[in-house]
């Protein structure tokens, strides 16, 4: 993994220093931590959840069998269906009257998955959360633009306690209403923003269209997670503000974000495994791979009361690195996760992700990063479009331009992935904005 060793944190004097202590732990600390929190947990959820015995018993696995962290493995999965299965509240280990807060993701088919946190869950949320936006460098004085959307969905509160915790000011401004986001950021002299980052571009995109120069506020940190993306969209939304763009992951079935963030190095991100425990697995055999190894990221939660997850699978692809990163942390980090085992499609016969498509299109000189990927089958034959929006100047201007853009950016996407694509540049705004996680493919195969 890239090692930046230049990396000087800024701002240490006024960081938050007595909490971030975890990311700091002499590792032979850290891994006696989370082996007393495993056994503690798995004998939690052992007592108190049904899914989580029947399966223990059904191995002839006792709690107490797990005596080293690599034991860890004799543990079977637990998947998102096991969640589905035992909605709203079969995989709770508190009573509903130590319960305080539900969040609720949801899928692509049918009933949402429901999570719940107790008032213990809930501290520990805002402390990962509070690591996570010092990690990227904020703390108290700075003033946070929380556009990440308040409700079920677990980025608002999530980004919130953990700003508040830190000291730092939020403004919960939630996601949408782009143009009164544009003013806040302006007038209320914001240094951070919270979004997911295809809103970010979406940002930018309006704040030039109302005259507002992104170059000259005081904004210098993004907070951006909840969706796939690539080093390129990074470079793109560095180079048209004054931020640094930073990379944070979660998941509502294990908290939320505050997962693992990255540091002020950029070089992956930092995961919080005091709380949450990786391991990286082959994700057809289900084998634990070495450190380094790309596969399937599978998490366990160390101290959720209300929830526990043991080795829950997250879909989620990417690597462990045990590297010590320059800016001290002791505790790992994951490579920036590009791709989900479940969002890939195949093409003729290739294996398809959608970054590949966002990294093709960012490599053209002269693309914006609103794009949209259309799947159709005619005569049996899977056909993929990628649609690109072009600048409004691009648009206006001669049809040859247009068509060498389009031959450009089909060489591109045919040098990643290995496969020739329609490529069609639309008209500018054609694309549908989120104020949340982009909808990168359409795939009206199966409509
Ligand atoms: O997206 C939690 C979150 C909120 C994370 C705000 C970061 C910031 P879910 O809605 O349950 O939770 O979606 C979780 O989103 O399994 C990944 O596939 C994807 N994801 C989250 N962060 C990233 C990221 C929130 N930084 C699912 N890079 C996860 C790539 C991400 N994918």
């Amino acid at each position: 993994m890239e090692q930046t060793q230049t990396c000087q944190p800024s701002g240490s004097a006024t960081r938050f220093n007595p909490e971030s202590a975890p990311d700091y732990v002499p590792l032979k600390q850290l891994r006696a931590l989370q082996l007393h929190r495993l056994q503690a947990i798995v004998g939690r959820a052992y007592e108190r959840v049904e899914l989580y015995r029947k399966r223990l018993d059904a191995l002839g696995l006792k709690p107490q069998d797990l005596r080293k962290l690599a034991d860890i493995a004799k543990l079977p999965f637990t998947v998102k269906t096991d969640l589905r299965d035992t909605y709203p509240y079969g995989m709770f280990a508190s009573p509903l009257e130590e319960i305080v807060r539900l969040h609720a993701s949801s899928g692509t088919t049918g009933k949402p998955i429901v999570v719940a946190y107790t008032k213990v869950d809930l501290d520990v949320w805002s402390s990962v959360m509070m690591r996570t936006l010092s990690a990227c460098g904020l703390h108290r004085g700075d003033i946070i633009q929380n556009a990440y959307g308040y409700g079920l969905f677990t980025g608002g509160l999530g980004a919130h306690y953990g700003a508040e915790a830190l000291g730092a000011t939020v403004i919960p401004i939630s996601g949408g209403n782009t143009d009164r986001q544009i003013m806040v950021l302006k007038d209320f002299g914001v240094t951070a923003i919270c979004c997911t980052p295809s809103y970010f571009v979406h940002l930018v995109e309006k704040a030039l269209e109302m005259g507002v120069n992104m170059k000259t506020l005081p904004l210098r940190a993004g907070i951006f997670g909840a969706e796939p993306w690539t080093e390129a969209m990074r470079r793109y939304v560095q180079e048209h503000t004054n931020i640094k763009a930073y990379d944070i992951y979660g998941l509502s079935e294990i908290i939320g974000p505050g997962v693992a963030s990255e540091c002020e190095c950029q070089a992956g991100l930092h995961i919080f495994e005091d709380h949450f425990y990786p391991e990286i697995i082959d994700p057809q055999s289900g084998a634990v791979l070495p450190d380094g190894q790309e596969g399937e990221l599978v998490l366990t939660t160390l101290s959720k009361q209300a929830m526990p997850m043991l080795r829950y699978r997250t879909r989620d692809i990417t690597s462990l690195d045990t590297e010590a990163c320059a800016c001290g942390r002791t505790i790992r980090r994951i490579k920036r996760i590009a791709r989900r085992s479940d969002d890939m499609f195949i093409i003729r016969g290739v294996n398809v992700f959608p970054s590949q498509v966002e990294t093709a299109l960012m490599n053209v000189e002269g693309t914006v990063p609103h794009y949209q990927i259309v799947l159709t089958r005619e005569q049996g034959l899977d056909k993929m479009e990628v649609r690109v929006e072009v600048t409004p100047e691009l648009f206006s201007d001669k049809v040859g331009a247009m068509e060498t853009l389009a031959k450009k950016i089909g060489h591109s996407i045919f040098n990643i992935t290995g496969i020739h694509v329609q490529v069609t540049l639309v008209e500018p705004r054609s694309i549908p904005r989120s104020e949340g996680k982009a909808k990168r493919v359409l795939d009206q195969r199966k409509m």
